[in-house]
Order: structure tokens, then sequence, then C-alpha cells
């Protein structure tokens, strides 16, 4: 292939300005030296924290670990106010953090990447922008995020509504809904968010619920100077724990199994874990089954019933939020969710046994026939998880391979990070990566990266990448664990189960940070085990 446009030449190409494309320029610029330049689609640097402005964004990752490990300064200046960051405190510190290291000037903001194609006969990757930029570099690595390509659901009529529609993670800066009749539709996660912080605001709030979920308190609470200065006077350990554990959280996971206590003794760690807080940690530091054993599950799951039906006040409000069976998606918290729904501006409309038929210009109609009518109807409808944004760029590889030939129905990787036929194209949080509180996974990845590519420049090696049977190999893995845990029997994004029309299939590896880190260190001790020995430079 040859470009119209004379190309840029420069040793790497990132792709995004999240916490990964952050780390991974200024590894490859500051520390290897390389020319790099990276892109963004968003107007400035922060991932997902740029994009997702809605009202109660918060991280569900306790402030003191959500946040990077990889440089003491950074780590002894940062701060912070409660158990748990926002998203603006999040998108200043990821602002700070490219200041700090200086690599603004490295990225091409407001700047979509739409192709990248590797031109073998020159073992460059040719790379694309929506601005007609043509850019040729050894290296691609993609920070495109796992969690970033939009679900917007069309729903039937939705063109012909006369209000305001609105993504929460495309959320206009300051947009403000005080006075409006407004509907949620979705709660997962971003939508138990979204709803808490609207419901004292709004004029009136309907709330469609399709799949209730099991949610525990977030507890989110003030800090003081104090507490902040011991955990920074103890990151070494926190940072080292945190690093060989399996969720990456900052608890420590419990191995007891639950029903080797007394049922007394469970509802005591239950309810210590609920006073104290946080989804991970009620999922994983009460008992070491919850995620395995359906027995345990259950008696988590209905630990958590209970107190949805001791705090929402209708009875039949209470049965439309009151999820059943498995309590197997990412495990969620909220700050005081249930309780919104005894307010008298607020309903929750149960849309499995009574669907959305239509929208239409007023509102939403169900198929009972009730209209619900509307200024304003907000989407936490979700992603399109993990190869969403791969899938929405032209990428191709050897011998002008699509990499959604290569991928059909089911995403794979070796390790999260690579794939066969795509020589020097990386991934952080790629398919098959781990599964944790992110920053601690992506900096892994991202350092292992930057290892590979010192390695490969030192050694002159002209492209690395894995064979297809080390990507089969760590596909058979990573569906093997998924098996031995209840997650795999409920459907959600973690199999790309939340799209119509998308094969749902294993999209993490599920073995934990800890255990993820010895395969990169062992495949590293190993000559680059699972990877071509791609030739040498000729002198
Ligand atoms: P992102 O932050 O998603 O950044 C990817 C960037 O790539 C985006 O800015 C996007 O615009 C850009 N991009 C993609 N394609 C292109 C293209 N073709 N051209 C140019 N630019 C492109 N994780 C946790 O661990 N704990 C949490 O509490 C947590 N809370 C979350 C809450 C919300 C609402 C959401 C949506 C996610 C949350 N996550 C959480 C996951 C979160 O995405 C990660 O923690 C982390 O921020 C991901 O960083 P990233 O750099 O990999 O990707
Ligand atoms: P989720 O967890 O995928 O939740 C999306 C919600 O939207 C969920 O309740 C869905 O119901 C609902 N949904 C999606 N499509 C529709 C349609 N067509 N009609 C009705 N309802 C729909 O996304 P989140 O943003 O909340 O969270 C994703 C992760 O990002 C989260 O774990 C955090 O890490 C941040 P369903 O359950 O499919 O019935």
């Amino acid at each position: 292939m040859t470009s119209r446009t004379t190309p840029q030449i420069v040793d790497a190409v990132v792709i995004g300005a999240g916490f990964g494309g952050i780390y991974a320029v200024h590894k490859l610029h500051n520390e290897l030296g390389l020319t790099t330049v990276g892109f963004d689609k968003a107007d400035g640097p922060g991932g997902t924290w740029y994009w997702n402005r809605y009202p109660g964004a918060l991280s569900d990752t306790e402030s003191h670990v959500y946040r990077f490990s990889f440089d003491e300064d950074l780590l002894q200046d940062g701060t912070w106010e409660h158990t748990y960051i926002t998203q603006p405190e999040i998108l200043d510190y990821l602002e700070g953090v490219v200041d700090r290291f200086d690599l603004r000037r490295h990225f091409r903001f407001g700047t979509e990447v739409t192709s990248a194609v590797y031109l073998d006969d020159q073992a460059l990757w040719e790379v694309t922008t929506d601005t007609g930029a043509v850019y040729r570099a050894t290296y691609v690595i993609n920070a495109v995020g796992l969690l970033s390509a939009i679900n917007f659901p069309d729903l039937p009529g939705l063109d012909t509504f006369e209000g305001e529609t609105i993504h929460t993670a495309a959320w206009p800066e300051g947009k403000d809904l005080a006075g409006r009749r407004v509907g949620v539709i979705g709660t997962g996660s971003t939508g138990q968010q979204v709803v808490t912080a609207l419901a004292p605001e709004v004029e009136h709030l309907t709330v469609f619920v399709r799949t209730p979920q099991y949610s525990v308190p977030v507890g989110k609470r003030p800090v003081t100077a104090e507490q902040i200065d011991a955990v920074k006077a103890d990151y070494d350990r926190i940072w080292s724990q945190v690093k060989k554990s399996s969720v990456a959280f900052g608890f420590e996971e419990s191995t007891v199994p639950a029903m080797s206590v007394s049922e007394q003794e469970r509802r005591r760690v239950f309810e210590e874990a609920w006073q104290h807080g946080g989804g991970f940690r009620f999922m994983f530091a009460t008992f070491g089954d919850i995620a395995t054993d359906e027995e345990a599950n259950e008696a988590a799951a209905s630990f958590i019933r209970a107190k949805i039906a001791e705090v929402i006040e209708d009875p039949e409000t209470a049965r439309t939020l009151t999820p059943t069976g498995l309590f197997a998606r990412r495990p969620l918290c909220d700050d005081g969710y249930h309780r919104v729904f005894n307010r008298p501006n607020v309903d929750a409309v149960g849309i499995k046994e009574n669907p959305i038929r239509e929208v239409t210009a007023n509102g939403v109609v169900t198929e009972d026939g009730v209209l619900h009518e509307l200024d304003v109807l907000v989407f936490a409808t979700g992603f399109d998880a993990v190869d969403g944004n791969y899938r929405r760029m032209e990428i191709r590889g050897r011998g002008g391979l699509n990499i959604n030939d290569h991928w059909g129905g089911q995403p794979t990787s070796y390790l999260g990070i690579s794939t066969a036929n795509f020589p020097n194209w990386f991934m952080v949080l790629g398919p098959n990566g781990p599964f944790t509180n992110l920053p601690p996974s992506i900096e892994t990845q991202v350092e292992w990266i930057s290892d590979t590519i010192a390695y490969a420049e030192r050694t002159g090696l002209r492209a690395i990448e894995p064979t297809p049977e080390a990507e089969a190999e760590w596909t058979d893995t990573c569906t093997e664990i998924a098996n031995m845990t209840v997650f795999t029997k409920v459907d959600s994004w973690i199999f790309g189960a939340n799209i119509p029309g998308k094969k749902p299939s294993v999209l993490f590896y599920l073995g934990g940070l800890g255990n993820y880190r010895a395969v990169l260190a062992d495949v590293t001790a190993d000559g680059y085990r699972g990877f071509e020995s791609a030739d040498t430079i000729a002198a």
C-alpha cells in the first residue's frame, strides 16, 4: 500500500491517552529515547476520565491504589480527599502526570486513528488519522481502552425523540439536568452512580431496569492528612501486596471457604465487609470461593438481597430492583443507590417483563402502553468491551490480514498483549489480559512492552510477534480458568455478552495479577517463549 500524504517517520505510535497511553509515551520517549507520537480522539488526556463526566462518576478502586505506582515522587506528591476518587479528581491527576513528565507535546489530541497497516516489505506500520496525517512507525502500542467503545442501543423510534439523548460516556462538561424529567436506561455500575447523583437534582427520574444487580455500599469516607501520610509511609508494602495479589485492589484476599464456617460467622464476615464498603472487597476479601462455588456465591447473594429488602420501602419497587440468580458480574458498589427509590420523584420501571416498545417524541413507551414522559433520555448502557475499539479501526497485519478476520467472532491474544501476524503491534488490556484493579495491570503490561521493545532495539530484531500456537494456548488457559468461576454462567460485558450480535467469549485472564506477572517474567526469562524469533536487521 502507498500513501498520498508524505508519511512522517517515528519509532513508535501510541493510540490512546488514558493511563495506558500516558505511561507508554513516558516509557518509550522519556526512558527509551524513541521518537514517539500519541493520538487520542479526545481533546485532552485522561481516557475514561476525560469521557465519563456524568454526575456521580467515581472510581470503585480505593483512592490510594487507583493511580500509577512507577514513580516514587509522584506517589509521595499525590493526595486525595476521600477513600474513593471522583472523575474530576482522576482527570486532574492524569493531566498532572502528563505535565509532570512533559508528555503533552508528544500527543495529537482531537485526532482519531483510522487505520494501521503493516508494510511487509519495510517492516513498518503505516498509521493514518482522520486529519489525513500519515505516520510510519516500527512499533504500534494500542492503549485504546477496554471500556471505551460506547454501546448505544438503537431503540425503535429513537430518532423521533424531541428531548435530549446523552450517553454517560459522552457526557457534556457541566451538563446540568436540574428541573428536567429524566429517564435512565441501564443499571450497571454507571447507571447506579448516575441515578444516585441525579435523583435529588431532577424534577422526575424514571429508571428503566432490565437486570437488577447485586451491589454493596462503596464506603466513601473523608480521609485525614494523617491517614494519607500513613499510606505514603507504607507504599512499598502496599504496592508489593497489590502486585502479588489476584484482583489488585489493595486488600488481602481471603482463602477461607464460605461454607467452612458457621452461618453466624458468615453473616458476621459479610456484615463487616458491608460496613467497610467496596464491591471487590465484598466478593474477594470475605471468603475465598464466592467467585467459584455456587453455594458460597448464594450465601453472599442472599445476604445482599436481604439488605436491599431492608432499604426499599415499596414492595413492587423492591421486586424490580432485587437481583436473582448468581452474583457473577463485576462486583458493584454504590453510594446509597437503593435508597433513592424511596424518593417521591424516582420511579423504577422493570423492562424485563415489560420491555421498551418504542421511543416517541415525548418519551419512552413500554409494552403495557404507558408513555413515560421525558425531557432527557440518559443511556448508561455500557460498552462494547475489550475489542470494541480495535474493530472500529482498519487494522491489517502481515499480508494485509484484517484483525477482524484474524479474530473472527472471538478476539484472542498471547498474554493480552500481542497477536500472531501483527508484528511489533502491542495491546494494553487487549483480549485476555488481567481482570483487576486496572492501573497496576496497565503498568505491568506497559513495562513489559517497553522492556520488549528495548530488547528488540538492543538486539536489532526487525519484528517480534507471537506464534499462533502460543496464542491458542493462552486462549485455552484463559478459558480453563474462566470455566472454574461462576462468571461464565451469567451474561455480562466480561464475556462480550452485552452487545447484540457479539459472540460471547472469554475476554479476560482471571488468574490474577500476581500469577500474570509471574507468567510474563517467565516468558521473558525463557527467551521470549512463544514469540517468533524474528529476523535480524541486516547490518
Ligand atoms: P482508556 O482510559 O479507556 O483510554 C483509551 C483512550 O483511547 C480513550 O481516550 C479513547 O478516546 C482513545 N482511543 C480509542 N480508540 C482510538 C482511536 N482509534 N484513535 C484515537 N484515540 C482512540 N477501572 C478500575 O480499575 N477501577 C475503577 O474503579 C474503574 N472505574 C471505571 C468507571 C467507569 C465509568 C469506566 C468507564 C471505567 C472504569 N474503569 C475502572 C476502567 C477504566 O477504563 C480503567 O481503569 C482505565 O482508566 C483504562 O485506561 P486505558 O488507558 O487503558 O484506557
Ligand atoms: P454495564 O455494566 O454493561 O451496564 C449496562 C446497563 O445497561 C445494564 O443494566 C444493561 O442491562 C443496560 N442495557 C444495555 N443495553 C440495553 C438495552 N438495549 N435496553 C435496556 N437496557 C440496556 O455498563 P456500565 O457502564 O454500567 O459499566 C461497565 C463497566 O464500566 C463497569 O464495570 C465499570 O468498571 C465501568 P442488562 O444488564 O444487559 O440487562
